[in-house]
């Protein structure tokens, strides 16, 4: 039996969620098309019959500008001790520049092998491709490099493989039906929130945090909070429309967690500047 921590690092929007999701065969976090869409650490399991390989997903790195984003970046820099391996990510899609540089210096100076995954090659050129791998071969000494798709699963089996290959001999840390660290309140909040930030725009997804009030046999309610006003207005929509939507795709997927059907009871909230307030985020488990 072999096990081990690898810690997924990498430009917040590059795939890192979509790709431990893909890894571990299950959805373990959440993913949206904006960035900063993880927040805190999870632990998302990929088990095998003589295997337990675990990802610990990751904010993207990014410089701090409030408490919250403070905090998060303390998440990164406090996730790259005992682990056996990191998997950094680069996206095929964007240029590999300053920011994927000033992450190299971080992780392949940590003593642990660097495997790179070059994601979203779906639908790319095969020169274009070839271009980018050149580019992330460069940021340092790693020990793989593996282009891949987290959306299609193209190259994630052997990547997988590659991470194995990595791990010390070692016990099952979490049982095998455990997918994540996550608790049942924590995975309804982050499905709520995920639905709403695929939603909104601008500055409204990263104003938007979401605190489940009650978790009960029949009812689920929570809040969507937020910083002002006007973000309230949009996130409720013309006559709750939107708050409304939210709810409709959240909640066969709380189903599928809870394994039970519930009615899904939302509410707007205004918390002014809760992204600043050490007290709030630390209620909000942040
Ligand atoms: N085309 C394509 N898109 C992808 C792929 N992997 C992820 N995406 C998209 O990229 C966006 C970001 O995905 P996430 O998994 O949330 O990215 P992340 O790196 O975890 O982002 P943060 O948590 O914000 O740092 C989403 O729109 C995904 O659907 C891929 O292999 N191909
Ligand atoms: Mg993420």
């Amino acid at each position: 039996m072999r096990s081990g921590f690898v810690a997924v690092a990498g430009r917040p929007n590059v795939g890192k969620s979509t790709l431990v999701n893909a890894l571990a065969g299950r959805k373990v976090a959440i993913v949206s098309d904006k960035p900063q869409t993880t927040r805190r650490r999870i632990f998302g399991v990929a088990n095998g019959d003589d295997y337990q390989l675990v990802l610990a997903d990751l904010p993207g790195f990014q410089r701090p500008r409030d408490a919250l984003t403070e905090r998060m970046q303390h998440t990164v820099d406090s996730a790259f001790e005992e682990i056996d391996a990191v998997l950094f990510v680069l996206s095929a899609r964007e240029r590999i520049g300053a920011g994927d540089r000033f992450i190299a210096e971080r992780v392949f100076s940590l003593g642990v092998p660097v495997v790179i995954a070059l994601n979203k090659v779906d639908r790319l050129k095969a020169g274009h491709i070839a271009q980018q791998m050149n580019s992330g071969a460069k940021l340092g000494n790693f020990h793989a490099l593996h282009p891949v798709s987290a959306k299609t699963g193209d190259g994630i089996g052997e990547l997988r493989d590659e991470l194995v290959g990595l791990l010390q001999e070692g016990p099952r840390y979490f049982p095998l039906e455990q997918a994540s660290d996550l608790g049942e309140v924590d995975q309804v909040a982050e499905l709520i929130r995920e639905k709403a930030l695929w939603l909104t725009r601008d500055e409204v997804p990263h104003a938007i945090s979401v605190e489940v009030d009650e978790l009960g046999e029949k009812v689920v309610r929570a809040f969507l909070l937020v910083e002002t006003e006007s973000q309230k207005l949009i996130l409720v929509g013309k006559g709750g429309s939107m708050i409304k939507d939210i709810g409709t795709r959240a909640r066969p997927e709380i189903e599928a967690v809870l394994g039970r059907p519930v009615f899904l009871d939302l509410t707007v909230k205004v918390r002014p500047r809760w992204r600043r307030d050490e007290a709030q985020l630390e209620r909000l488990g942040l």
